[in-house]
């Protein structure tokens, strides 16, 4: 049932009746899911293998999902040579970097960080506040201050690190902003993983969109658009234009298709098919969405090609295109 839904629903895109026929390369749904196999671990981007191999140190061992995914995301935020991920990140207009990032376990546990400075590891305060405190979400000063408080320290390095700072001051000639993750131009890291147990966590860890506008915050920390986990189901995580997974709740949307009946990459092309139909100011603009149920299947959909994501089991460790809607000219 739910394959004729989505068969139908590429061939009333390629009528035109869902988008521009002229952009459309919708890719087939693959008719065999994926191998189940668990442990395992997916991320986005080719930054994705490492961060993987820090949440299979922890997985390998028969670890909590939740731990590995902490883990695996906090080795790209270490990266200071990742532009869109931790202090190394690119600042919004006014010259600061400001991190979001969240994680959420399979029994709804979660916590969150927005628009917080000078911390190293955001993924450590979102796990904090959900542990230590009776809320979801802290920003801005209110966050920085809450993790001081609690073992945190600020980076003792510059920020933004120098190179982006020399990128930054370049950029302030022209101040041309656009709201754009094109294919050349992304990079958060949405990581889910299922433990040997059938545990399942996920984390999303970010510097945002470059140069965007002060106390901007995009979907990475906002529970349900950029993250989302149900034991009972599966979850996801999304990378991209951020704007675009808050207006359709995305990740809670993905899985609830899943919920549904819907295969993790059917609900993938599903949440992008909406958006597409919803928002036709995405031209240009890549978003993309990882899914896992709590079977071990696993897939992911973007809306333009070059959307890959890193995948480990204890047989694989390789990175796997994604399917996508639209070819990037
Ligand atoms: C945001 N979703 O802040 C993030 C940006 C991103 O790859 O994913 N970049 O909107």
């Amino acid at each position: 049932m739910s394959r004729r839904r989505f068969l139908k629903n590429l061939s009333l895109a390629g009528a035109g009746l869902a988008i521009n026929p002229l952009k459309s390369a919708a890719q087939p749904l693959n008719p065999d899911p994926s191998i189940k196999d668990n442990p395992l671990v997916i991320s986005t981007w080719i930054h994705g293998m490492e961060a993987n191999a820090g949440a299979w140190s922890v997985l390998e061992s028969g670890g909590d999902a939740l731990d590995a995914v902490q883990k695996g995301v906090a080795v790209t935020e270490n990266d200071l040579n990742n532009r869109s991920v931790g202090l190394g990140g690119r600042p919004d207009r006014d010259g600061h970097v400001t991190l979001d990032a969240c994680i959420m376990d399979h029994d709804s546990r979660c916590g969150s960080v927005a628009f917080l400075e000078d911390i190293i590891h955001p993924i450590d305060v979102a796990r904090a506040v959900m542990e230590k405190t009776p809320h979801v979400m802290l920003v801005g000063e209110g966050a920085q201050k809450w993790a001081l408080e609690n073992g945190f320290s600020k980076a003792t390095f510059e920020v933004p690190v120098p190179p982006v700072q020399k990128d930054y001051e370049e950029w302030l000639i022209k101040s041309e902003y656009k709201t754009g993750v094109n294919v050349e131009n992304h990079d958060t890291i949405g990581m889910l993983a299922l433990d040997a147990s059938g545990r399942m966590a996920g984390a999303c860890t970010t510097s945002g969109m470059a140069y965007k506008i002060r106390g901007r915050v995009g979907d990475s920390p906002i529970i349900g658009a950029g993250l989302f986990i149900d034991g009972d189901v599966g979850g996801a995580t999304a990378t991209g234009v951020g704007e675009a997974m808050i207006r359709t709740a995305g990740c809670a949307s993905v899985v609830e298709s899943m919920r549904r009946g819907a295969s993790p990459e059917e609900a993938c092309y599903d949440i992008v098919q909406r958006i597409l139909k919803k928002h036709p100011g995405v031209n240009g603009m890549q978003v993309g969405f990882l899914a896992m149920n709590m079977q071990g299947e696993y897939g992911g959909y973007s809306v333009y090609n070059g959307f890959n994501y890193a995948l480990r089991t204890k047989d694989r460790n390789e990175m796997v295109d994604a399917k996508y809607m639209r070819t990037w000219e």
